[in-house]
């Protein structure tokens, strides 16, 4: 309903085992894989965890928690055909300044080798307006002109009406399309088609590259 004429005609990706790589708490840990990586960010509670799991199809390969940003480190899964990278949740209030400028380091570096990053799933609550921290992670993919793609999580919790009204409100709030914008659910599955198609364009698209096809095509 919300994809790009593109990638209307492309299959959703079959996940069949997904497994936790690793965890980095500092820069010097990062990895760089040998396959498009793709990084899901959002605030700490938005359902980071709950959307790799579905994706994944298993209950507990990141760790899911109603107990919100104690999770400080860089969790990166293995997905077969890419990499994905769970970044630290932001905007929990309970956090001190110090903590905070830690986090922003951590963002900063890992999106620094932004060649590295294929795309950015940025999770947005689909009943709240964005908050002022979603907006600057925002800002911030911009700036670094990352591809992303904002996803809507706990659409199970709205009706079909509402979550219409609110993809339109938030896609106004971050002055975007609200094509650039997917509705998904961990607890039903709603949306996940969508987001597997997404990341098949997002893998194709990594590969035409490797394999020099876009820069034919521009200078030609
Ligand atoms: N109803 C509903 N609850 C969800 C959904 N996704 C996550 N949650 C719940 O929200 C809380 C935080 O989820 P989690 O995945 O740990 O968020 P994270 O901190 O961003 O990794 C947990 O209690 C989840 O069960 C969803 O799609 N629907
Ligand atoms: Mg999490």
């Amino acid at each position: 309903m919300y994809e790009t004429k593109q990638e209307k005609h492309e299959q959703p990706l079959v996940i069949k085992n997904a497994t936790f790589i690793t965890s980095a708490a500092r820069s010097d840990q990062f990895i760089t894989p040998n396959k498009p990586m793709i990084a899901v960010c959002g605030k700490s509670n938005v359902g980071k965890s709950s959307f790799i799991n579905m994706l994944a199809n298993r209950k507990k390969l990141a760790k899911t928690s109603s107990e919100p940003g104690r999770t400080r480190l860089v969790n990166y899964f293995d997905f077969g055909e890419f990499v994905l990278a769970d970044l630290p949740g932001y905007g929990f209030a309970r956090v001190s300044k110090t903590e905070k400028a830690k986090w922003a380091k951590t963002l900063d570096e890992f999106f620094k080798d932004k060649e590295k990053i294929s795309h950015v799933f940025m999770l947005v609550d689909s009943r709240h307006d964005p908050t002022a921290d979603d907006v600057q992670m925002l800002q911030f993919l911009n700036f670094h002109i990352l591809p992303f793609t904002v996803v809507l999580t706990k659409s199970d919790k709205l009706s079909k009406m509402k979550l219409k009204e609110h993809l339109r409100a938030i896609a106004a709030d971050l002055y975007l399309g609200e094509r650039n914008l997917l509705a998904t659910s961990s607890e039903t599955g709603y949306g996940k088609d969508d987001v597997l198609r997404k990341i098949s364009a997002v893998i194709r698209v990594a590969q035409d590259e490797t394999l020099g096809v876009l820069d034919e095509e521009t200078e030609g």
